[in-house]
């Protein structure tokens, strides 16, 4: 390995490794025919179209596409993992791994019978290795730690390259199973040399996601076996960017999950047929209509339909605790005024023991519902207890309430303003209220109101809705 060794050239980045290793050398990928490339200079523009003139038309709401530079006919990509500062909400930050900048990583869009090539520095504190899920590559391009390459470590850089003879939705991601926790995974678009038949207008891409995190604390645990923020692209809803389609136009949904979690997605008020998985394209013979996909871990579902109907139709997994932001299920009475009456918290609940283990006689009882003599208090205080801003108003006295199991459930916040972009013109306010976790919305809009929101799209005029919600009529 040594004679195809290059010296490593230090990049400058707040979080880098790089700064803490000297001699960090460029690891080759061995892979016969492989061109190794001939400088290290970043990528001095972006193509925002392929070789073969056709445009890129995958679009993922609020991530990036990655650039790319020709170098004789091999589309050259740089994708460097490192720690990213993400944005779920406004006002609730994360510290995530991901790729060049953006978690998810920026997705790659090529075409059939691309030739690229990848340079990826190492600029995370320990190693790791990129594995291209669901693509037909060389073994020494499989991303196998130990299996089929050694592992990058910190500061190193690898290059793999392949021609790529699929086409489909596919992603890539880290092959460090904790890695994969802390959101090192990106879509990769690969567009067929026969355009497909029904041709789409639309083609978004979605990444599915799910963290556990502490109040106040912005580094997700990646051992939790319970999930508190769900995601799609990095954002939890209602901070997930609508997807805007004309009226008429066909739309294409590419969903990809990589979790702990399967995610059953479905869309209101439309149906639609499953046109591809993560293995490429599926016969039009096996289509059949559809309004919830069950997209499991390590699956992408591309999900196709006419966009016939005027509206703003919901598209979300349909878990109820992956509508939620925020939750934490199995705590017992916690929720929002912190401690309830079995005195367990939000840090027990997500795994955070501190004396004996979480099947312990003294522990075990807290993380579900009260056992003997605390199960009616528990019943009556369900799982919120205390005075909060966000639940849904009533004129009930606190007496009375008790006197109804389970109350209280759900509760309501808006956040139209906080989350007011062009995409959202138009939307009925207090639109907010009802858009949690992994949520988003399909605008099938009118031509006009269509035109509108492109407009404010192209010169990024953010408005959020006038007025005040629609409120539910007084009965006396
Ligand atoms: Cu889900």
């Amino acid at each position: 390995m040594d004679k195809s060794r290059r010296s490593f050239i230090r990049r400058s980045s707040v979080f880098s490794a790089a700064g803490l290793l000297a001699g960090s050398k460029v690891v080759n990928a061995q892979h016969e025919g492989h061109v190794m490339p001939k400088t290290e200079a970043p990528p001095k523009k972006t193509n925002r179209q392929s070789a073969s003139g056709s445009p890129r038309i995958v679009h993922s709401p609020d991530v990036p596409k990655l650039p790319w530079t020709m170098d004789n006919g091999v589309k050259v990509f740089r994708l460097d993992p490192e720690v990213v500062k993400v944005q779920l909400l406004p006002g609730k930050e994360m510290f995530a791994w991901g790729y060049s900048g953006s978690m998810p990583g920026p997705t790659v869009e090529v075409n059939e019978g691309d030739r690229v090539r990848f340079i990826v520095t190492n600029k995370l504190p320990e190693a790791t290795t990129m594995h291209w899920h669901g693509l037909e590559v060389p073994l020494n391009m499989d991303g196998a730690p130990f299996i089929s390459q050694p592992l990058i470590e910190p500061g190193q850089t690898f290059v793999y390259e392949y021609t790529i003879h699929q086409n489909g939705t596919f992603f890539y991601h880290s092959h460090m199973a904790m890695q994969e926790m802390m959101g090192m995974i990106g879509l990769f678009i690969v567009h067929p040399k026969q355009p497909h038949s029904p041709h789409v207008d639309k083609d978004f891409g979605l990444i599915l996601q799910e963290w556990a995190l502490l109040p106040n604390n912005p580094i997700p645990n990646s051992l939790a076996m319970e999930f508190n923020w769900l995601t799609i692209n990095g954002k939890a809803g209602p901070a997930t960017t609508p997807m805007i389609v004309k009226q008429g136009e066909r739309v294409r949904l590419r969903v990809v999950n990589l979790g702990m979690d399967h995610h059953p997605m479905h869309i209101h008020g439309n149906q639609f047929v499953v046109t591809g998985t993560e293995g490429g394209r599926a016969p039009e013979s096996t289509w059949f209509p559809h309004n919830t996909a069950l997209v499991g871990v390590a699956q992408a579902r591309d999900l196709e339909f006419d966009a016939v109907y005027p509206g703003d139709w919901m598209f979300h997994c349909h878990l109820p605790h992956h509508m939620m932001n925020q939750m934490v299920s199995m705590v017992g009475p916690m929720g929002h005024a912190g401690m309830g009456a079995r005195q367990k918290g939000m840090e027990e609940g997500m795994g955070v023991v501190r004396q004996g283990h979480a099947l312990s006689e003294d522990l075990a009882p807290g993380f579900g519902r009260g056992m003997g003599d605390t199960t009616e208090r528990d019943r009556n205080t369900s799982n919120l207890v205390g005075p909060s801003p966000h639940l849904q108003q009533n004129n009930l006295k606190e007496t009375d309430k008790k006197r109804v199991p389970g109350y209280p459930q759900d509760m309501v916040m808006i956040m139209d303003k906080e989350v007011a972009k062009p995409e959202t013109y138009g939307l009925p306010s207090g639109w907010t209220a009802s858009m949690m976790g992994m949520m988003t919305l399909v605008r099938v809009l009118p031509p006009d109101r269509y035109e509108e929101v492109q407009r404010r799209i192209r010169e990024g005029i953010s408005e959020p809705p006038a007025g005040t919600p629609v409120q539910s009529p007084h009965k006396h």
